[in-house]
């Protein structure tokens, strides 16, 4: 039985997030800026993971990948953005402002601060300081994500952070507002530590975003390498157009990676999240200690844990 309207976000971080979000759902606003403004909370976190105060590259510096779509198909996207606070903002300019969907690197910046956002300091958060002296160490590249167990994540990235945050990169968001329409949302510092210039899934539409308002859309978290090679959320949109449920459609596309990898599966997570026309919505992920946040009511967000195959 769906639920109208619904927020629903990655991670324990999407209980703040979803706050943002249902401002504006509550009062019969539009799921895209629900889902603007949700992530914006998450962006403005300084002890957080997405955003400027997140884990910075192996060069030390913080990049930062967005992107957006809306309840028509139009997308908007930006990749390895520096120095600005709100990459889904930016995302969502590209979308509405010019005839492209994807900006990158310093020419997403420049149209950035030609539209207004403010060029902010490269520095780095007193926690990601720490993390990455921590990281310099051993300066051990051996890209990990989001391997949330007591065994902790290697040497590559600790598992959490100085404060006590979990160390996730991404914050996904999907909304359905009153009038029944779907937008999405994902913003991201992508991996820890990761080589300059990395890009992962979630600015590549289709990858780590995919909306299809007469169908449903879908969010993904965890290892982008993974999802891109799986066209992973239009993939769990595909499996929701033939008929499954958000999370059996979640769970299937899930199965494809875990196939794929083999016993490598063991040590990476990726998590989809669903939510179809209907107002219904699923998650799954490869391994346990995802979870997400649901928001319908007042009564605010629950968290509730991904169901996982392995
Ligand atoms: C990426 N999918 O850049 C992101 C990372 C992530 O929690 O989801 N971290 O690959």
């Amino acid at each position: 039985n769906g639920k109208m309207p619904l927020v629903i976000s990655t991670w324990d971080a999407g209980i703040n997030a979803n706050k943002g979000a249902w401002e504006v759902l509550r009062n019969g606003g539009r799921a895209l800026d629900a889902v603007e403004k949700g992530v914006m909370v998450t962006e403005s976190e300084l002890s957080c993971c997405v955003g400027l105060g997140a884990n910075p590259d192996r060069d030390g510096h913080v990049t930062l990948d967005a992107s957006i779509m809306d309840e028509h198909g139009n997308a908007g996207s930006v990749a390895f953005i520096e120095r600005i606070k709100h990459p889904i903002s930016v995302a969502r300019r590209i979308m509405e402002k010019t005839p492209h969907v994807m900006l990158v690197g310093t020419g997403a910046q420049q149209f950035a601060v030609s539209e207004g956002f403010p060029l902010e300091e490269d520095k780095l958060s007193p926690d990601a300081q720490k993390a990455y002296e921590e990281w310099l160490k051993k300066s051990d590249y051996k890209p990990q994500i989001n391997i949330e167990n007591t065994k902790g994540s290697g040497s590559f990235a600790p598992n959490k952070l100085a404060n006590g945050a979990w160390n996730h990169d991404t914050i996904g968001m999907l909304a359905i507002d009153a009038k029944g329409n779907l937008s999405g949302s994902c913003t991201t510092s992508g991996m820890g530590f990761k080589m300059r210039g990395r890009v992962g899934d979630s600015p590549i539409i289709g990858a780590g975003l995919y909306v299809d308002n007469e169908v449903g859309a879908a969010v993904s978290t965890g290892l982008g390498e993974e999802v891109i090679k799986t066209c992973g959320t239009h993939l769990v949109v595909e499996l929701m157009r033939q008929g499954n449920t958000p999370e059996n459609a979640c769970k299937l596309a899930i199965e494809r990676i875990i196939k794929r990898n083999g016993d490598k599966a063991k040590d990476f997570q990726v998590a989809f999240i669903a939510i179809n026309n209907k107002g219904e919505y699923g998650a799954y992920c490869i391994q346990k200690g995802f979870n997400f946040a649901v928001c319908y009511a007042d009564s605010g967000s629950q968290l509730i844990d991904g169901k996982h195959i392995l």
